[in-house]
């Protein structure tokens, strides 16, 4: 007899692993379906949930190679978590925007612009016409721009750029610093300031994210979360976690915002995974789909939803493809596609713009946004010059490489009979 078997109940406790499949296609390499019985996570934490599930088993001897694919959270475990801060329904609410996806742009160069030249770019993007600008991941506070500068100068960008456009607008002022209580300093500072969204990035880690997600409850703050650093570990088919499960522990953490790919664009992204993610963020119940790696039905506890933001080498011409593949409940985000306009940042901006309404219009009138979606654009583009010079920019910019994370399932034609 050993200790464990007095003080534990080991029969309940141990993990069980109730079923192993063959990887289709992946010869020596296999699905592992593990139970855990509910007690062994402590309500409301990921950093509990997480040690359990991604602690030493990934470091192994006998393992080669170990990928977490999908996780079943029941209802009575997803409901001891807070969930999104806001949610998607409350942010169009109080951005006063409905029926269409949101626009936005990562403000470029990401690093060494003062803070006035940076509160420049924010009010010329916003002014022209996006709904909102957003810091890269990595500015924190630089020697050439300490955070509060970039703090005034932003939101003195955004609140011209409102007044003169009518519109609810927003930057998302990055907080992100090296201990909790700097990251509150910012936080506060960037409310005090009247500003509607602070970024958090993912490497900050899972406490310190629950932690921003209830001061932005508190605060009535959305919450923008950049997934930097996510592909050391999301990207490689054999070994780590895919994305689609990161992003159901932030839904749970209470993230508002999410970076999630876009398929099109210059990052990685199958159009069936990111289906998968997309779908994890904003549906209120997830049902098993394997060909968008779903691999169990989840459903959500009535948490709120997430936003997913798609970000990273996209530009106007493809407006047709990004709202097909993501739908409308979507932050699309060009940073070099509104900046690196040749006629300037606010026709960048009036570009995406136009060419967003026209396709959202397109789809309304019931057109077939996909195979017309070329057209479309060009006949909006003879009354927009600024979206003419960004579909003569930008028309062979295209990122066609084989993707790495693709779903194990993918339908086979059958021979009718
Ligand atoms: C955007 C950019 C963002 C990435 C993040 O700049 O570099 O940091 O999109 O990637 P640009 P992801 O629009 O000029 O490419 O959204 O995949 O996490």
């Amino acid at each position: 007899m050993v200790w464990t078997d007095r003080l534990t109940a080991a029969e309940k406790y141990r993990a069980k692993c109730y079923r192993v499949d063959q990887v289709p296609g992946s010869p020596g390499q296999y699905f592992a379906y593990i139970a855990y019985d509910l007690d062994l996570f402590e309500p409301g934490s990921i950093a509990n949930l997480t040690a359990s599930i991604i602690g030493n088993v990934f470091g192994f001897k006998p393992l080669k190679a170990l990928r977490l694919e999908d996780m079943r959270l029941p209802v009575a475990y997803v409901k001891t978590f807070q969930g999104p801060a806001t949610g998607i329904v409350v942010e169009r609410e109080r951005l006063d925007k409905f029926g269409r996806p949101l626009l936005g742009a990562t403000i470029k160069p990401k690093l060494g612009l003062s803070g006035r030249n940076y509160g420049r770019v924010v009010y010329e993007a916003l002014k022209g016409g996006l709904d909102f600008t957003k810091d890269d991941e990595n500015i924190n506070s630089q020697p050439f721009m300490h955070w509060r500068d970039r703090f005034l100068y932003c939101m003195e960008g955004v609140n011209k750029a409102v007044a003169e456009s009518g519109e609810v607008k927003g930057h998302y002022l990055n907080v992100t610093a090296a201990t909790m209580e700097d990251m509150y300093e910012r936080a506060e500072f960037a409310r005090e300031l009247g500003s509607i969204i602070v970024m958090i990035d993912l490497v900050i880690g899972y406490t310190a994210i629950q932690s921003m997600a209830r001061w932005a409850r508190r605060n009535s703050m959305i919450l923008h979360l950049h997934r930097a650093g996510h592909s050391t570990y999301t990207r490689q088919k054999n070994h780590g976690i895919s994305f689609r499960v990161i992003a159901k522990w932030m839904r749970m953490a209470g993230v508002d915002h999410i970076h999630a790919g876009t398929v099109v664009g210059k990052l990685e992204g199958d159009p069936n995974v990111i289906r998968g993610i997309y779908d994890t963020c904003r549906e209120t119940h997830v049902a098993q789909n394997l060909q968008h790696g779903i691999f169990f039905d989840q459903p959500w506890a009535s948490l709120k939803k997430v936003m997913p933001v798609a970000s990273g080498g996209i530009h106007a011409g493809q407006m047709h493809q990004l709202v097909s593949y993501l739908g409308e409940d979507v932050v699309l985000q060009f940073g070099g596609g509104t900046i690196g306009h040749p006629m300037g940042i606010q026709a960048g901006a009036t570009a995406n713009r136009v060419a967003l309404e026209a396709i959202v219009k397109a789809r309304n009138e019931g057109r077939d946004i996909w195979h017309e979606g070329p057209q479309i654009l060009s006949n909006a583009a003879r009354t927009c010059t600024p979206l003419r010079a960004a579909l003569d920019t930008w028309k062979d910019v295209t990122f066609d490489y084989v993707s790495t994370d693709q779903v194990d399932f993918v339908p086979t034609a059958t021979a009718l009979v």
